[in-house]
């Protein structure tokens, strides 16, 4: 049984081969992006058993991001494939942000009824995003019933405010993302989405606003993360590791799976901070959500190996 169940939309992912513009560049890698994916392969690969479930279409792109996640270590026995609608697919814009095509596609489709057999409360911790209520009513729903069956079962749930503004053009983000983020155990909040969301200044206005969570993580860019406890005393500080950024997408999602991996070993907060940023740098000094480790080098014999004798 996984530990760790990471629940949302993954699109096929389009990346500049360099930082190029999309309108002027010329090679391009194809790869398998989603927040909640990133987190369950980041977890995974740091030794957390992790699953991902979501939908996908019974098409090349669905085949492909499935396998991706496989390879990357994830369980994806809970991905159902929807014959009647597509994988989605979002475009990196280096410089001017990201662009989407995942309007009706398999996952916006996902609903309570869908997950209604998958044991989530059999995980030690259950991640899901604000990006899936962004998606459609009835993966706002499907939102709904994971924070009600967590609730029910004791099973920690992890919530990323992860605002996607592009994605709530016709919809009040403020109070939706604010009324899950304070049903949540686990709560990780940008400083910059705070800002935009309720007009907080300081991780101290968020925590003022949102005194509800077990733990509630602020993140402040390159200048570090804070974490309130309910329980427990005072704010923890932790600055960011000093990083050449070649492009931040992605890097939240590598943040929550160091900071959940610590916590799931049950290091104290400063430590699972530090988790987060390590792996989150990782991930800020490439184009990519993801960073796949090169192979380790097969090792010389020491000694001569002889063959063994019948
Ligand atoms: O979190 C980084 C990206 O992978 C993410 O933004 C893509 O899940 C995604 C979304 O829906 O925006």
């Amino acid at each position: 049984m996984p530990r760790l169940i990471s629940i949302g939309e993954t699109m096929a992912l389009v990346t500049p081969a360099t930082t190029m513009p999309l309108a002027a560049a010329v090679d391009f890698h194809l790869d398998a992006g989603g927040a909640e994916s990133n987190v369950a392969a980041h977890a995974a690969q740091l030794g957390v058993p992790s699953a991902w479930v979501s939908a996908l279409g019974d098409d090349a792109l669905g085949q492909r991001i499935r396998s991706t996640l496989e390879r990357r270590g994830v369980d994806v026995r809970w991905v159902a494939i929807d014959p009647d609608a597509p994988t989605g697919v979002y475009f990196k814009d280096p410089g001017h942000g990201v662009l989407y095509y995942r309007r009706g596609s398999a996952a916006s489709k996902m609903s309570p009824a869908g997950i209604a057999d998958i044991r989530l409360e059999d995980a030690d911790v259950v991640y899901i995003s604000g990006i899936t209520p962004a998606l459609s009513a009835s993966c706002r729903a499907l939102t709904d019933s994971v924070f009600e069956r967590a609730a029910a079962a004791g099973t920690t749930l992890s919530f990323d405010i992860n605002h996607r503004p592009a994605l709530w053009k016709n919809g009040d983000a403020g109070t939706t993302l604010l009324e899950f983020a304070r049903r949540a155990d686990i709560v990780f909040v940008g400083l910059d989405e705070a800002a935009a969301l309720w007009e907080c200044v300081t991780p101290d206005d968020v925590h003022a606003l949102l005194p509800e969570p077990g733990h509630l993580i602020v993140k402040d860019g390159d200048v570090g993360a804070t974490e309130f406890r309910r329980t427990g005393g005072n704010s923890i500080f932790v600055p960011a590791i000093p990083t050449r950024v070649v492009e931040a997408v992605g890097a939240g999602d590598a943040f929550a799976a160091g900071y959940l991996a610590a916590a799931l070993e049950g290091l104290p907060p400063a430590e699972r901070l530090q988790a987060g940023h390590e792996r989150a740098r990782q991930v800020l000094t490439s184009t990519s959500d993801f960073i796949v480790e090169p192979p380790a080098p097969i090792a010389e014999p020491s000694e001569p190996v002889s063959e063994p004798t019948p």
